[in-house]
């Protein structure tokens, strides 16, 4: 925990964190980062991990199409009606930040679908270095860079780097053949986010997701106690 630092107290949304009934809903996490630094491939392997254990469901954004909910239907992460897709027709981050309707309608839908959900997963189209979700939207975010886009991106900042819930540096398994040093990334990163948590991962490694799901029910024990 992080006094101070609003984006780290998931009490923080609690306003609206339970359903007409008085039960708690479902925790929300958002995921943002550039295009192609693994997001899609973190919220399927997220599925994989924790879809016997928690009752999840997703939703994808995409600025013209539905590909990463295709993917994750291809790949049978969950059972269809557990996917929704977004088309956000226009800047990712606007359906993320500033007019979270559809966002916030496809994760009403999907618990009323499904429900009761323990876990939404946000993803976000992506987007920059400045996307962030809006509070109203998720309860947590993370954001994912990848070794193979710059071993100067945590040292360069902007709000997902440095105020992210979770920063994850994805690909590391790459980092040998781009000349990425992880060691300065990570030091960079400590500079950049003080006391918030980051996470190396390579999702083709042995480890896989396993430090990112460590980190989601660490913070679904803390929104449900
Ligand atoms: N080598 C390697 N490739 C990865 C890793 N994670 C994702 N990828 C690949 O990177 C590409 C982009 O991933 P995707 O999840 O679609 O990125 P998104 O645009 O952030 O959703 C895909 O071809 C993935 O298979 C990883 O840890 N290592
Ligand atoms: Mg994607």
């Amino acid at each position: 925990m992080h006094l101070g630092h609003s984006h780290d107290a998931p009490a923080a949304v609690s306003a609206d964190a339970h359903r007409p009934d008085g039960t708690r809903r479902a925790l929300r996490i958002g995921l943002g980062g550039p295009v192609g630094s693994g997001k899609t491939a973190t919220v399927a392997a997220l599925c994989r991990e924790l879809r016997d254990q928690l009752s999840l469901a997703v939703v994808t954004n995409d600025i013209y199409t539905r590909e990463d909910a295709e993917f994750l239907l291809r790949n049978a992460v969950l059972p269809p009606e557990r996917i929704q897709a977004v088309e956000t027709g226009a800047c990712p981050h606007t359906a993320i930040r500033d007019d979270i309707s559809a966002n916030l309608e496809a994760v009403e839908d999907l618990e009323e679908a499904v429900g009761p959900l323990d876990l939404i997963l946000v993803e976000s189209g992506g987007d920059n270095l400045t996307a962030t979700f809006s509070r109203g939207l998720v309860d947590a975010q993370v954001f994912v860079i990848d070794v193979a886009g710059g071993d100067d991106i945590p040292r360069k900042g902007g709000p997902g780097v440095t105020t992210a819930d979770l920063l994850v540096v994805n690909k590391t398994d790459l980092a040998p053949y781009v000349g990425s040093d992880l060691e300065r990334m990570a030091r960079d990163a400590k500079e950049q986010r003080g006391e918030l948590p980051v996470l190396f991962t390579s999702l083709t490694g042995p480890q896989g997701v396993a430090p990112v799901a460590a980190w989601v029910r660490e913070r679904l024990a803390a929104w449900t106690g």
